[in-house]
């Protein structure tokens, strides 16, 4: 039995101009008022709660070649960058309760950027790694990853407000988990370098915790570096996070989903956490919107040492009569 001293660094950070639907920028109010600060700290984890960024309105911020929002995309992630850099100097597991998923170009380069080097653990239904120029929506959500891989830097064209970004991961310390619905120029992308994918097939055939010994396997091979998990709440199946932009039918399940972070968490090397695109705005009703903000804590709450089997306190003494 493993005992970790979490420390969790919390940023919110309310921006939804990634993709086009109203709501998403409310996800770090649900997910705080559900509890998230109060339960992490019930079960032993110290916080640091940085509250919400603020993203001044960009003015001008004309589609460029396509691409939506860019110049607000651009300056929201640069200021993220900053703040999950200063998490990390602090010395805290970052976690950024998004927001849409364009944030994770910020999380991801303010973390290496205090570790320098890192692994990526991509939870979710989508790939998101579409370039400026093979995007067919516009929306920089579907993108954040051909930005931050090294080996797309020549794919990827000059754009207003994000010349501060430098790519700073490699392919090969990348990892997918939960793919379902990947645009054919992003299957291409995944094939010519060769990325490592658990797709849905893949959590089907092998189950998820042989997934995740494999995934743990191929990111310690050589060298155990901090490892950013992004977990999108679309990975999970609908049925239990409906309230989400872009759902896809067939997702992983609950216990799946918590599978993945509770295994993460006993890795020691969890350095960094993105938890995304939870809109409460969608969903059919009340009770879906709960499900979906209900799940995200869970989820959270695995990351930094809750298990399902129970977490017995090590100073505990049973009363006697
Ligand atoms: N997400 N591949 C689609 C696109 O617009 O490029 C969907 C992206 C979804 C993004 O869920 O974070
Ligand atoms: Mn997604
Ligand atoms: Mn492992
Ligand atoms: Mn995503």
């Amino acid at each position: 039995q493993s005992r970790h001293h979490f420390s969790a660094g919390i940023i919110g950070a309310p921006f939804s101009k990634g993709q086009p639907k109203r709501g998403v920028e409310q996800g770090p109010d649900v997910i705080r008022g559900a509890g998230l600060i109060q339960k992490l700290q019930k079960q032993g984890c110290a916080v640091k709660d940085y509250g919400d960024l603020h993203f001044p309105q960009v003015e001008d911020d004309d589609p460029v070649g396509g691409v939506k929002h860019v110049r607000a995309v651009g300056r929201a992630n640069q200021r993220l960058s900053e703040a999950v850099k200063k998490a990390k100097t602090d010395g805290h597991c970052s976690v950024v309760l998004g927001g849409d998923h364009s944030l994770a170009i910020g999380s991801i380069h303010g973390h290496a950027s205090a570790v320098r080097d890192l692994s990526v653990v991509w939870v979710d239904a989508h790939a998101d790694i579409n370039t400026p120029l093979t995007t067919s929506t516009g929306n920089m959500h579907g993108q954040p990853m051909s930005y931050l891989l090294r080996e797309l830097v020549s794919k990827i064209p000059v754009l207003p407000n994000l010349s501060w970004l430098q790519p700073c991961l490699s392919a090969r310390d990348l990892v997918y988990i939960g793919l379902r619905d990947m645009d054919p120029e992003e299957s291409f992308i995944l094939n010519l370098l060769e990325v490592k994918v658990f797709s849905m097939v893949q959590v089907d055939q092998l189950g998820v915790a042989r997934v995740m010994e494999e995934t743990c396997d191929y990111l310690t091979d050589k060298v155990k570096k901090p490892i950013h998990l992004s977990y999108d709440i679309d990975a999970i199946d609908p049925s239990v996070t409906p309230a989400t932009g872009t759902p896809v039918v067939g997702g992983l399940t609950y216990r799946e989903g918590v599978a993945i972070a509770e295994h993460l968490c006993q890795t020691g090397l969890l350095s960094a956490v993105d938890l995304v695109e939870v809109n409460p705005l969608l969903g059919p009703n009340p009770q879906a919107v709960q499900s979906t903000v209900h799940t995200a804590v869970d989820l959270l709450l695995a990351c930094f040492g809750r298990r399902r089997e129970g977490n017995p306190p090590s100073d505990y003494q049973l009363p006697e009569p």
